[in-house]
């Protein structure tokens, strides 16, 4: 008799979902990594304005739902994990080494991810680097591993199940208990973590410490004071300055309200995981590059009065440029931008990351 969890056919059945959770991560991982750091060929679009809030919400969710996928699957393959001889010729070598890079590589995919959306960086290396390239091996050696298992796989479902009167009750109840244990563990894991971006479940938000808080009710990542830009950006004497085939203009506050004002729902889609609506109003980044004399589809960088760092400038491509809905913010939800959201001026676009919607901007030049 085989302990409850311990059947081929459960270790199966975990794996198969674990291959579900891990594909979804990756696909949208990707995604998230092409936007940031797009090569020529790739290509985001500006809508629909909620895509990447999508994408990247089924990227934390199928992470934190491959957890107790994962610790489940450990447990059902114990005891082959702990079998002796430990090496019993050079093919098992090798399918126990790529065994041990997955489950290192899957676990610390896993583990800063978590780390990540509860917002806290326990380590000295740049994570969106070191997460991408372990993404990799994990998936790499995840096909190579289910490549090898699908015939034993096939196998275990195909055997004949045993006849009732040989499975007793307690084992039937032992590994349905088990199964169940496991899909209430992702139910929870899963729960509490949607509630970083979908309304309804914030409440139960446990790991989204900082979607609830925040200035005119939107969460912050970083404060002005934290980004150094209390003082330069309630300045009276800072200006936007705009550079563009016909020269360089700069505008003052006052300047960039007379032109025609827009007002644009948007999320703000934080990597991290949370989102969340608002109401934003400013002038039309095209406007703008018009006044400049900018191509319809030029290219262009917006930089931060925050000194240089990752998060100072971004890059908003063509598409996002000339969207209407594209918008130098000076408003949200009616009231001027709260210092830390970025006062006197931000970038907000449609689908995009929260990462590129820069504020406390200081600089816009067409590429
Ligand atoms: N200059 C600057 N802009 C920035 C950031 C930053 O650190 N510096 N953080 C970004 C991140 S990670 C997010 S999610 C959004 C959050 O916007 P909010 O604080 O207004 O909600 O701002 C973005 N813009
Ligand atoms: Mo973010």
């Amino acid at each position: 008799m085989t302990r409850a969890g311990r059947e081929p056919v459960t270790a199966g059945h975990l794996g198969m979902w674990l291959a579900v959770t891990f594909g979804l991560c990756m696909i949208t991982g990707l995604i998230s990594h092409g936007i940031q750091h797009p090569p020529g060929w790739f290509h985001w679009p500006s809508r629909p304005v909620n895509l990447y809030r999508v994408t990247q919400g089924v990227h934390v969710i199928s992470g934190i739902a491959a957890i107790p996928l994962l610790a489940a699957k450990l447990w059902s393959v114990a005891p082959k994990l702990f079998e002796r001889p430990v090496v019993r010729s050079l093919p098992h070598l090798l399918e126990r080494l790529s065994l041990l890079v997955l489950v290192t590589s899957a676990s610390f995919e896993l583990l800063t991810g978590l780390f990540n959306i509860a917002q806290n960086y326990p380590w000295n290396f740049y994570f969106p680097q070191v997460h991408f390239a372990v993404g990799w091996i994990a998936v790499g050696s995840l096909l190579l591993h289910a490549a090898v298992k699908i015939p034993v796989f096939r196998r275990a479902l195909g055997e004949p199940r045993e006849p009732a009167a040989q499975r007793g009750p307690g084992r039937l109840v032992s590994r349905r208990g088990f199964l169940g244990v496991t899909a209430l563990s992702v139910g929870t894991a899963v729960t509490v973590t949607a509630g970083m971006t979908v309304p309804w479940l914030r409440e139960v938000a446990v790991l989204g410490t900082r979607s609830r808080l925040g200035a005119q009710g939107l969460p912050v990542n970083r404060t002005a004071a934290a980004a150094g830009v209390l003082d330069s950006a309630q300045d009276t004497g800072w200006r936007l300055e705009v550079r563009g085939p016909r020269g360089v203009r700069t505008f003052s506050l006052p300047e960039l309200e007379s032109f025609t004002q827009f007002t644009a729902e948007l999320p703000i889609a934080c990597v991290e995981g949370w989102s969340q609506q608002a109401v934003w109003s400013g002038v039309r980044l095209a406007d703008v590059l018009r006044a400049v004399g900018a191509p319809a589809d030029a290219q262009v960088r917006v930089s931060s009065l925050e000194a240089a760092g990752p998060y100072s400038s971004s890059v908003v491509a063509p598409t996002h440029a000339a969207d209407p809905l594209t918008l130098l913010a000076l408003r949200l939800g009616g009231e001027p931008l709260h210092p830390d959201h970025g006062f006197p001026c931000r970038l907000i676009a449609p689908n995009r990351p929260g990462v590129m919607q820069t504020k406390w901007l200081r600089r816009v030049e067409v590429l």
